[in-house]
């Protein structure tokens, strides 16, 4: 099969697109990577060259070796994906240590996966142990609102969890883990990929203190609908914040308990503390 006609290629290139859509990427600003599944990689096999050179990941995810990915590039705009993959993505393959990589597919024109390729795939590692295999997809955008927040809340997971549950009677049932909250820290290393998975064992949602947002999920579809939502609950407070600095009414923690219960799911009570 031609690579670029493979469902999970036309799934990446759509929720980039979306992504782009929402003004979630400037410039060059975000980057998405997918893990590949077994009977995927086999179904484009003949699109894949295997004699590419090793290069260093930054970091080692031992749990990962022999993985492949789809993943953005580093510098490329997500506003070109859609007119030109073969120059934005690439499919990536690990190497048996987890230390290293080599491009099997893509960036014809000679260019490298994302700069936050150290995050992203220590954030695979941890929350396939996590999900026991099940996600796949881990999303980095630079959201509006959920940025202009980490400039006038406390850099707190039970703070912004709390208040963003408040904002949408959905939020609990879509996060019902809450979110965590990186403070700022230089983007593209290994700290900053190893303070976010560390924060991605208990959460599928990490914050970058005045950068954007990290998201994991099974497939495209939950990945995306979690940063839309929490980015929409981001754009509430921000507007509500906006008319006036304290809530007339709000979701109080009973609302939330009784929500929990009806919905079934678990809302962790250390997040539903009286103000
Ligand atoms: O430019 O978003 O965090 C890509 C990024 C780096
Ligand atoms: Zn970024």
């Amino acid at each position: 099969m031609r690579i670029l006609d493979a469902e999970f290629v036309q799934g990446f290139i759509r929720m980039a697109n979306d992504g782009w859509e929402q003004g979630w990427h400037e410039r060059n600003g975000g980057n998405l990577t997918y893990r590949i599944k077994k009977e995927e990689v086999e179904s484009v096999a003949e699109n894949l060259n295997r004699n590419g050179e090793w290069k260093a990941i930054g970091t080692s995810v031992p749990k990962l070796a022999g993985e492949y990915f789809l993943v953005t590039g580093s510098g490329k705009y997500f506003r070109n994906i859609i007119v030109k993959p073969e120059d934005s993505l690439a499919v990536i393959e690990l190497d048996d240590r987890g230390e290293s990589y080599r491009i099997c597919w893509g960036l014809v024109n000679g260019d490298r996966p994302t700069s936050e390729l150290p995050s992203h795939l220590m954030n695979h590692e941890v929350k396939m142990i996590a999900s026991s295999r099940k996600h796949r997809v881990i999303y980095h955008a630079h959201t509006t609102n959920v940025i202009a927040l980490t400039f006038v809340l406390p850099l707190e997971d039970k703070v912004f969890t709390r208040e963003l549950w408040e904002m949408a009677t959905e939020c609990p049932v879509v996060f019902p883990d809450g979110v965590g909250v990186v403070p700022w820290i230089v983007p593209g290393g290994r700290d900053i990929a190893v303070a976010t998975s560390e924060l991605m064992k208990k959460y599928d949602v990490a914050i970058w203190a005045h950068h954007g947002m990290f998201c994991s999920g099974e497939d495209f579809d939950i990945t995306f609908g979690l940063m839309h939502t929490v980015e929409k609950s981001a754009e509430i407070l921000v507007k509500t914040l906006s008319m006036r600095p304290d809530k007339l009414q709000t979701i109080t923690p009973q609302n939330l308990r009784d929500l929990a219960k009806d919905f079934k799911v678990m809302l962790p009570e250390e997040f539903l503390y009286d103000k």
